[in-house]
């Protein structure tokens, strides 16, 4: 069983602070859901403080939604500083394969970065080790035969956990696997639901040892509050669903997770 009611107690006890250098599309969002999850959110981008709020945090997390070079040089001034800090480092590797600019920087943050978890979808994850996918912008178009294999070969590759999420979510360092089948489809009709469960990802990691439990964690808690969020009215649409997902990040109970866990 995965310790996730025992992790998000210790997330809403110590209000880990979470450092994100994250995209512009879903800013107000990241720090909306990790203040419901119990988490302390911070936003900072400039290279001048980037490496101090690293080593302040509990967790840094990357995500290269909006990216441009300044940004990719702050991460890397940041991802150094958490990994001499033993900070938990998390990427979300937002459009890999819709240009080379991306891929060539979610692959240099990787090469040059111990990163702990990388959480993607499934086109992402393939084109993060060395199938070449199909991406409509940042959302995947792939119908991947064997995700399982895909997320287990970019873990190796990359030698980190891998989330790889969508209907079905397979966490994985390359041995160990878990396919969680928690969420609801509502989920692909927000934007930000991605980078959310990234940065809550990191809340998790920054309360647990252990990056491959913290990564399933997470994931697990993510899609039973999505569950939760889309049961509190009848033909819900995405407005309405963002709202109550805010709402159930911060009030789902202990009862909810162990009834609703599909692990
Ligand atoms: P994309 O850009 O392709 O939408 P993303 O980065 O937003 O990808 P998702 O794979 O959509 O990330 O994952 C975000 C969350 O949504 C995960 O918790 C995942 O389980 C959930 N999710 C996405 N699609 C579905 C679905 N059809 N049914 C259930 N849960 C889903
Ligand atoms: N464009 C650049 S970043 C971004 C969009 C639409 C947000 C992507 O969010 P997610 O969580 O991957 O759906
Ligand atoms: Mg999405
Ligand atoms: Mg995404």
């Amino acid at each position: 069983m995965l310790p996730v009611q025992h992790l998000r107690e210790k997330i809403r006890e110590t209000s880990p602070l979470i450092h994100n250098i994250t995209n512009m599309v879903v800013t107000n969002f990241t720090a909306n859901g990790l203040y419901a999850l119990g988490a302390s959110p911070v936003m900072a981008y400039a290279e001048e403080e980037v490496e101090d709020m690293a080593r302040a945090a509990q967790a840094l997390v990357l995500n290269i939604g909006t990216l441009t070079q300044t940004e990719v040089d702050a991460m890397l001034l940041a991802g150094k500083a958490a990994n001499k800090a033993g900070t938990p480092v998390i990427l979300d590797p937002v459009g890999v394969g819709a240009t080379p600019f991306r891929t060539r920087t979610a692959k240099q943050l990787l090469s040059e970065l111990d990163i702990s978890i990388v959480r993607g979808n499934a086109g992402e994850i393939a084109n993060l080790s060395e199938n070449e996918v199909e991406m409509r912008g940042v959302d995947s178009t792939a119908n991947l035969e064997n995700k399982a294999e895909t997320a287990k070969h970019t873990a190796e590759t990359w030698n980190c956990v891998v989330a790889l999420t969508g209907e079905t979510d397979i966490v994985t360092d390359g041995t160990q696997t878990y396919t969680l089948t928690n969420g609801h489809p509502l989920q692909s009709k927000v934007t930000g639901a991605g980078c959310l469960l990234s940065a809550v990802t990191g809340a998790f990691a920054a309360v647990h040892d252990s990056p491959l439990e913290a990564a399933a964690a997470a994931v697990s808690f993510y899609g039973i509050a999505a569950e939760v969020a889309a049961s509190k009215e009848e033909n819900m649409g995405p407005g309405h669903f963002q709202i109550h997902f805010l709402d159930a990040l911060h009030q789902v109970t202990s009862e909810q997770i162990e009834r609703l866990s599909n692990n």
